[in-house]
């Protein structure tokens, strides 16, 4: 039987930049150690409006858009007024009633944030850590690190899907390629200035798709658009020391990318959470925010996200705010 041979990451990431051991051996949280209070500072110098945003999909049970080999999640009613009116229990001591709930979820199964050990190639993790240290649970730099240090700081929201993309749904095509210089000319065309440890924040304007009764085009995991690999971007990234990188789709980049004539997937989780330690989280909604700031030319804000607790977790649900 032919082995077939996988695509050279090694080969493709071996002149990319790499942080391991930047912020210690032990580090778990990667960029984010670029925010601190003067980070924190900058995104309050932001506020004018004190308008807010809240950036999750809603979790609605059995529906949702997530990742292939993923479902939507599944919530269930533990106790309810239905078993009052079945009179198969009473109201507690002095007449209260109360309901439950469970749910059981892919805990990247809606607006969420990876851990660094997410994703890697090779039998290394982030920070050259042995694949070995994700097995039954992540023992090192699982996502509830990252819930613990919480992500607050100046965010700039680069709408490229208003920019690039269709004229009255402002939304890019779908399998288009995000690279650095959309990324340059769409802040060119806001008027926004990207500065360094700034959080971005890209809409492509895809994940509406999903919920659309006649989508101009069906939503597909494997097709949206998305961030491609490429040195310059990745140089560009580390120079201006980006902490995170938060989108409306499914995976950040493009899932399938032709590079130099191989296939990869998912090439720029290898690079930016394994190789670098840039935070990447998914499946934002930002149509909102983004109809906002085409109205009032504000593009940057503060940001405050931390994922949930999720103890040796791969990567857990979060409901980012958007202050401005
Ligand atoms: C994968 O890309 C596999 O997962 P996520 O989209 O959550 O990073």
């Amino acid at each position: 039987i032919a082995i077939a041979q996988q695509p050279p990451m090694e080969n493709l990431q071996s002149s990319a930049p790499n942080n391991w051991g930047k912020w210690g051996e032990e580090d778990q949280v990667g960029a984010l150690n670029y925010l601190g209070q003067t980070e924190v500072r900058n995104g309050i110098d932001t506020i004018q409006s004190g308008k807010t945003f809240t950036l999750q999909i809603p979790i609605t049970s059995g529906v949702g858009p997530v990742f292939p080999g993923r479902i939507p999640t599944q919530h269930f009613m533990a106790t309810d007024a239905g078993i009052y009116m079945a009179g198969k229990a009473e109201p507690a001591p002095g007449g209260m009633k109360y309901s439950d709930d469970v749910a059981f979820m892919y805990l990247q199964g809606t607006s969420h944030v990876d851990s660094l050990a997410h994703a890697w190639y090779g039998d290394q993790i982030y920070g050259g850590k042995s694949e070995s240290t994700t097995v039954d649970g992540h023992t090192h730099a699982s996502v509830a690190e990252i819930g613990k240090k919480g992500i607050a700081g100046r965010a700039v929201l680069l709408d490229v899907g208003r920019h690039m993309g269709s004229d009255d749904l402002h939304r890019l095509a779908t399998n288009t390629c995000i690279n650095l210089d959309d990324l340059k000319a769409t802040a060119e065309t806001q008027g926004t200035t990207i500065n360094k440890r700034d959080i971005l924040v890209i809409r492509t304007g895809s994940i509406a798709r999903f919920w659309e009764e006649e989508p101009d085009e069906e939503w597909n995991a494997m097709n949206e658009p998305g961030l491609c690999h490429s040195n310059e971007l990745l140089n560009w990234l580390d120079e201006m020391e980006t902490p995170m990188i938060a989108t409306d789709n499914i995976a950040v980049e493009k899932v399938v990318q032709e590079i130099d004539g191989e296939t990869y997937i998912i090439p720029l989780h290898g690079a930016l959470m394994r190789d670098m330690g840039v935070v990447l989280s998914e499946i934002w909604w930002l149509d909102d925010l983004a109809a906002d700031s085409a109205e009032d030319g504000q593009y940057s804000f503060m940001l405050v996200a931390a994922p949930l607790k999720m103890e040796q977790g791969t990567g857990a649900p979060v409901n980012p705010m958007a202050i401005k």
